[in-house]
């Protein structure tokens, strides 16, 4: 089996949990069996099931699996971010997101190696691409994820097919870069860091993921989150395309101005010769 820390140096995954005690002893063991070379982080947000007691307790019995305990729920944009300055403050080299409830398979975490390895900046697990797949994932559920990616592409014009997926791998150097300025909101943290990379030329590529829905606890997500996304999108996306049509107002005045010239010294000519 490749050894991916020979040729990306050293992997932390990073697990973002508020009450998924149900979830992260099967999470982190699938991690470890599937990639055993990465550091598991743990970012629990004091959940009142106790996850940061058994993460406490798996940390314990193993050197890959590392705690970051922090004071509460805040959000998942404010968990990552912490952890994301944990990570790259500790020298990792690569850092990869990935949810708690089974969502995403520990077994496909090479696919996101091999891009990076390939030459990738940032790699993003996609349920849109040819042979991405969604399991027992409601099809409301389904129609709001492809919406939400479809809007966000309309109003940024990022050429990638699932914005908001929550599996996404950086290189060091890049999640560095594109860290500051994350509005956050729901998957704003994954549009912000997605938008980010592709304003800077990084080269982003999209890996197809299977997605299952979670068995186990229940979702953080809310009809807030949803509209408080749509929101920032939109605002963005005016800005976004507000600058445009800006310079491009601004060309075609150029293009004028150049014409009106060329004509006025060919009317100047034709004068002359009379
Ligand atoms: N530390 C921390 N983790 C969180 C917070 N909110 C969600 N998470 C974790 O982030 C991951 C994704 O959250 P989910 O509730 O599964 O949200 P989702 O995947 O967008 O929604 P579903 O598809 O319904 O599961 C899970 O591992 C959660 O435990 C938070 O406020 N703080
Ligand atoms: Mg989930």
């Amino acid at each position: 089996m490749a050894d991916y820390s020979t040729t990306l140096g050293r992997i932390l995954v990073i697990i973002p949990t508020y009450n998924e005690i149900g979830n992260i002893e099967m999470i982190t063991g699938r991690i470890r069996r599937a990639v055993p070379e990465v550091d598991i982080l743990i970012a629990d947000d004091n959940s009142p099931d106790g996850t940061g007691r058994r993460a406490d307790e798996l940390a314990a019995a193993d050197d890959h699996i590392l705690v970051l305990h922090r004071e509460g729920k805040e959000g998942l944009t404010a968990a990552y971010i912490a952890s994301f300055r944990w990570g790259l403050e500790r020298g990792y080299d690569v850092l990869i997101e990935h949810d708690a409830d089974g969502s995403h398979q520990p077994e496909e975490l090479h696919r996101l190696l091999d891009a990076l390895v390939a030459g990738a900046d940032m790699v993003k697990g996609s349920r849109w691409v040819k042979g991405g797949s969604v399991v027992n994932w409601p099809l409301q559920r389904q129609l709001l994820s492809r919406a939400g990616s479809v809007w966000t592409r309309l109003m940024l014009g990022i050429p990638v097919k699932d914005i908001t997926g929550g599996l996404n791998a950086f290189k060091a150097n890049v999640l560095t870069d594109i860290i500051d300025d994350v509005q956050g909101g729901g998957y704003g943290i994954q549009r912000d860091l997605t938008w980010n990379a592709h304003r800077k030329g990084y080269k982003i590529v999209e890996v197809p993921i299977e997605f299952r829905e979670r068995e186990e606890g229940v979702s953080k997500m809310g009809s807030d989150v949803v509209v408080e996304a749509l929101k920032n999108t939109t605002q963005m996306g005016i800005k976004h395309r507000g600058a445009q049509v800006k310079s491009l107002v601004g060309k075609v005045a150029d293009g004028l101005a150049g014409l009106a010239k060329q004509v006025g010294a060919t009317i100047s000519k034709v004068t002359k010769k009379k």
